[in-house]
């Protein structure tokens, strides 16, 4: 085991705390990794609703470097820079069809916060177990354990503290346009929500070549910060009938919308905005039941749920690394840095609207990497 530090989600509706914890050695097929940067994601938030079970450390765009590897672990090294992706069990039908995200014990194996079987990987002071597991990760901490093939290997020359968040928001964005709606040049789309998975679709709209993208949100702030990621038309969404607005932008419709709010009102304003045969894809986490109008649908129009953007973060994500470098996926200017130990005010600046994408720093970027001292595991 190692000694370090992590914040731990005790109650539903308390503050994170920052406690010393001990991390286990990685078991087979895992690896230990030292984490230089974590984004924080709306999804991290889900224990302070009846989804998951403090204590419990979550977590999961963490991004750093190998410090320790499991037995059979051949194809990562310590010293590897790497982006933590989320767990699934690369058996069934879907993670065979290159689609993990739908891997059918995709829930257990990320919501619940423990291995499969059910153990974990971090105890706090007195020996009690903590959830470590949050999406195969729990990287609100100094050093994570995780498998070996949900990592991502990187350039060491690449900024890693940043790109944490290339892993869950950022690809569950880009993801959407490129894979789950798969725009064309010339398509036009709709974004509601302006958040880091919507402005990473407008963003991606951009690449994909999309000549018309209309970005709705609430706050005009977000709205002006769209026209930069390539918005082409923005449309205030508290301002009056949404559907009427984008109809004035498009009398015809849209080839595609993408909600990012999970809003029912809103989804039902994304299907309006789409032309005959229109596709709407559903990415927000939809808490309340969406209720359709009589022939909503019947214009030939496809509602599709989407997951993670049906992304493979092998695949996506060195696309989007390679975008980024070459100046057409600014993803880095989302993110807004904090201490691991101001986690409480990054979440405040986060659902306050103020900051679009939080980062948490364990610790300072001059202290590099070393390996840690492990104890023999009690496990
Ligand atoms: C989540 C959204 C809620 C279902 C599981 C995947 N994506 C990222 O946070
Ligand atoms: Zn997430």
């Amino acid at each position: 085991m190692v000694t370090t530090q992590a914040a731990v989600l005790r109650a539903a509706d308390g503050p994170f705390q920052i406690e010393t914890v001990e991390v286990n050695e990685p078991a087979a097929g895992e690896v230990v990794v030292q984490i230089a940067g974590v984004g924080i994601c709306h999804t991290d938030f889900l224990p302070r609703t009846p989804v998951a079970k403090p204590p419990i450390v979550v977590g999961h765009e963490g991004a750093g470097t190998i410090v320790a590897v499991g037995p059979g672990v051949t194809n990562r090294a310590v010293g590897d820079r790497v982006i933590l992706s989320f767990d699934h069990c690369g058996q069934c039908r879907n993670c065979g069809d290159g689609q993990p995200g739908y891997c059918r014990e995709f829930w257990p194996r990320n919501m619940s916060g423990y291995r499969a079987g059910r153990s974990t990987t971090i105890r706090d002071e007195n020996g009690e177990a903590v959830m470590g597991q949050w999406f195969g990760q729990s990287s609100f901490a100094e050093y994570s354990v995780v498998k070996a093939t949900n990592t991502v290997p990187v350039d060491p020359s690449l900024p890693i503290e940043l790109l944490g968040p290339l892993s869950c928001g950022v690809m569950t964005g880009a993801g959407s346009v490129f894979n789950s709606l798969a725009v064309r040049p010339g398509n036009s789309l709709a974004v509601f929500g302006t958040g880091t998975v919507g402005l990473s679709a407008i963003m991606a709209a951009r690449v994909a070549g999309a000549t018309r993208i209309v970005a709705v949100d609430r706050n005009p702030d977000r709205l002006a910060l769209a026209q930069k990621f390539g918005a082409t038309d923005t449309v205030v969404s508290d301002s009056g009938d949404l559907t009427s607005a984008i109809k004035a932008l498009a009398p015809d419709g849209l080839d595609f919308s993408l909600d990012t709010t999970g809003v029912p009102e809103v989804i039902t304003a994304a299907i309006d905005a789409l032309r005959m045969r229109g596709v709407c894809g559903c990415v927000g986490v939809q808490l309340k039941p969406l209720v359709l109008q009589p022939n909503q649908l019947a214009l030939g129009r496809t509602v599709k749920g989407i997951l993670v953007g049906d992304a493979s973060p092998h695949q996506l994500i060195p696309r989007l690394i390679e975008l980024w470098q070459a100046g057409r996926f600014p993803f880095d200017d989302l993110i807004e840095t904090f201490p691991l130990s101001a986690i409480d005010a990054a979440e405040q600046a986060m659902t306050s609207g103020r900051v679009i994408k939080p980062v948490l720093i364990p610790k300072p970027a001059s202290s590099t990497p070393g390996t840690p001292k492990f104890t023999k595991d009690q496990q």
